[in-house]
């Protein structure tokens, strides 16, 4: 099996509210100081949206690796110092263990100097303003409630949720601006394509979930096999991807009519499990780094 499986008309993944939220993004970018990008830091390379170097271009920028908590911390490590080397600010938080502090550091070190800037020019002092952009279901509405200390904004574990841009002020001198999530019209290179797939940033209804599930069954046995023979107790895993996602089905009792393996059913599972972290923590294997 390849992975060009996802090779479909791009308008499937890049549905017409993505042109609109590039919009809203575009429109509100002139009053902010500083933008944060979450990539998800399963698949940093990944998850970072090529056409943001174009909008963005001299914005003050810092990058947060979201979701570290699902992820090998070691090799998190290595990417922020391969952003470091490219002179770009880069930490790697969890937005569903309590406010990240060292983003929040990066932030008011990046906001000081703007702030500084105005003083400087006689401007009244205001709060600073923080753009949070990245990739559908990355966990920007996540990250906001957790430095608001309160759900401000709508969450879920799916993708396209934030459908419209939503200020949220944190004490006086904070004000961050979610946006809705977004992606490009074209993956030059269709592994790409499938990590978002995995990671659970395209609308599952535009790929087919079996395939994708296969794909991913067959990564995680390359790279944490014994998560896989452990999570659905296996006897073994030397079979295919098809074979080993039809004893899932078999041991999670995923049966239609006249026993047959409901192999939809087992592939959500499979996953639903991932994208929650129960198939193990790790970062998938990307080219570039
Ligand atoms: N484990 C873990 N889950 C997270 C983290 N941050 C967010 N999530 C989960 O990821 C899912 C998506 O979170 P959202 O905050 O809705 O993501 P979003 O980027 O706002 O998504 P859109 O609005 O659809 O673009 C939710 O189920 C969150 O609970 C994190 O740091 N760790
Ligand atoms: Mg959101």
């Amino acid at each position: 099996m390849t992975e060009d499986i996802l090779d479909l008309p791009a308008l499937q993944w890049y549905p017409g509210h993505m042109k609109r939220a590039k919009d809203i993004i575009l429109e509100n970018l002139k009053l902010v100081d500083v933008v944060v990008e979450l990539l998800d830091a399963r698949a940093p390379l990944s998850s970072k949206n090529p056409m943001l170097d174009e909008i963005l271009e001299n914005k003050t920028r810092i990058i947060a690796m979201n979701k570290a908590d699902l992820a090998d911390k070691n090799i998190l490590k290595k990417y922020t110092a391969y952003f470091r080397e490219k002179g770009i600010k880069a930490v790697y938080i969890s937005s569903t263990g309590g406010a990240p502090k060292n983003l929040l550091r990066a932030v008011e070190t990046a906001a000081e100097e703007k702030t500084q800037k105005w003083v400087k020019n006689g401007a009244k002092p205001r709060a600073a303003r923080v753009m949070i952009l990245g990739i559908p279901n990355v966990g920007k509405s996540t990250l906001i409630n957790s430095i608001a200390g309160k759900n401000k904004a709508k969450a879920a574990d799916t993708p396209g949720v934030t459908r419209n841009k939503q200020w949220v002020k944190i004490g006086k001198n904070l004000e961050l601006l979610d946006t809705p999530g977004i992606l490009w019209p074209k993956f030059d290179d269709p592994k790409i394509g499938l990590n978002l797939a995995f990671l659970g940033a395209i609308n599952d209804e535009v790929y087919d979930n079996e395939k994708v599930a296969v794909l991913l069954i067959e990564k995680i046995k390359n790279i944490a096999n014994e998560n896989l023979i452990a999570r659905y107790k296996l006897q073994t895993t030397e079979k295919s991807g098809e074979e080993i996602l039809e004893d899932i089905g078999k041991k999670r009792g995923c049966l239609v009519k006249g026993g047959a393996v409901d192999t939809l059913k087992a592939a959500k599972i499979v996953l639903t499990e991932f994208r929650s972290g129960k198939l193990g923590e790790y970062v998938l294997p990307e080219d570039g780094i």
